[in-house]
C-alpha cells in the first residue's frame, strides 16, 4: 500500500480540482460521492455533522498534513465542524467522542476509515476510493451499462471498483498479476479476467487502474477516447502522456476517496 507523502498532499487545491472535474465529467467531488453511493445528500445535512480526524502515531507515524488533507477535504463538502483533534491515537479518539463527534477518521499504515459514533457505520478508504474513481468514471462516460471497463488490479480498491460496475451492468475484465486473486474475484462477480496486459489495453478506452505501479500503461494505448481513473500512487501513467494524447486522466492523491468516506459515513 503506498505511504503518502507530504508532497504529494501538498498537490490538493480543492477549488482547482472540483472545477476540472466539472469541466470534464460535468459532476464534482459531492456528486461524484453521491453517484459512488447511490445517495442525494441534502447540503443543510451536513453542517449538522461533527466530524474530527484523529492523527495516528503507530507503525510509520504522522503524515505531515494527512489530517489536515482529510480535513480541507471534509471541510470543502460542506461538513462545517470539522476539526483535526489535538491529541493522536487513543486520547485523540477519546477527545473527539467526549467532544460528540458524530463521524470521527483515523488512518494507520494499514486501514484507514470513517467510524460514525451513533449509527456504527465504518467506512473503508480502499473500498470508498474503488466505488469513487468507478462513480467518475460512469459519470465520464455518460453512463457505464453494457460498456467494457478493464480494471487493472483486484486489492481493496479494484475489489470496490468492480461491485459498483458489476451492479451497474458494465462488463468488466480484471487484470492482476496474482492469477489466484483475479481467480477469487471471478467468483463473487460476473467479470471476465485475462492475463495479457497489453492486449486488453489495445482493446478498452475505459480503463480503472487500482494499482501502485509506476508506467504500467504505456502511451501508444491512449486516444482521444481513452477515459482513465486512477487513484495509483505512483501515476500508471503519466498525466502529460494522456493529455498529449487527447485522453482524459481523472486522478488524485485523496479528494475522491475522502469525499465518499464523509458521505458514505453520514
Ligand atoms: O495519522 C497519520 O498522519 C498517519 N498515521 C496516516 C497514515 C496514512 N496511511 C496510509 O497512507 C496507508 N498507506 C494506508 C492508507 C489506506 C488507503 N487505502
Amino acid at each position: 500500500m503506498t505511504r503518502l507523502l507530504k508532497e504529494d498532499l501538498n498537490t490538493i487545491a480543492l477549488k482547482e480540482y472540483d472545477k476540472f472535474l466539472n469541466t470534464n465529467i460535468k459532476a464534482g467531488l459531492l456528486e461524484i460521492s453521491e453517484k459512488a453511493l447511490g445517495i442525494k445528500v441534502e447540503k443543510n445535512v451536513l453542517t449538522t455533522k461533527k466530524v474530527r480526524v484523529v492523527p495516528i502515531t503507530s507503525g510509520e507515524g504522522i503524515i505531515q498534513q494527512f489530517s489536515e488533507s482529510v480535513e480541507r477535504i471534509v471541510r470543502y463538502l460542506g461538513f462545517n465542524d470539522c476539526s483535526v483533534t489535538e491529541h493522536s491515537d487513543v486520547w485523540g479518539y477519546s477527545e473527539a467522542y467526549n467532544d460528540g463527534a458524530d463521524i470521527i477518521f483515523s488512518a494507520d499504515d494499514y486501514k484507514f476509515t470513517a467510524v460514525n459514533t451513533k449509527t456504527k457505520v465504518v467506512r473503508d478508504n480502499g473500498d470508498d476510493t474503488g466505488r469513487g474513481y468507478a462513480a467518475a468514471l460512469d459519470l465520464a462516460c455518460n453512463g457505464v451499462k453494457d460498456k467494457e471497463i478493464l480494471v487493472i488490479g483486484g486489492g481493496v480498491v479494484g475489489k470496490g471498483a468492480i461491485d459498483y460496475l458489476v451492479q451497474r451492468g458494465a462488463i468488466v475484465t480484471l487484470y492482476d498479476i496474482d492469477k489466484i486473486k483475479a481467480e477469487e474475484l471471478k467468483k463473487m462477480y460476473s467479470i471476465f479476467i485475462y492475463d495479457n496486459l497489453d492486449n486488453l489495453l489495445l482493446n478498452h478506452n475505459l480503463i480503472i487502474d487500482c494499482t501502485p505501479e509506476k508506467d504500467i500503461i504505456s502511451p501508444k494505448y491512449i486516444n482521444e477516447d481513452t477515459i482513465i481513473s486512477t487513484p495509483g500512487i505512483p501515476l500508471g501513467i503519466e498525466k502529460s502522456a494522456v493529455e498529449r494524447q487527447g485522453g482524459l486522466l481523472i486522478h488524485d492523491v485523496l479528494e475522491i476517496g475522502v469525499a465518499v468516506m464523509a458521505l458514505g459515513a453520514i
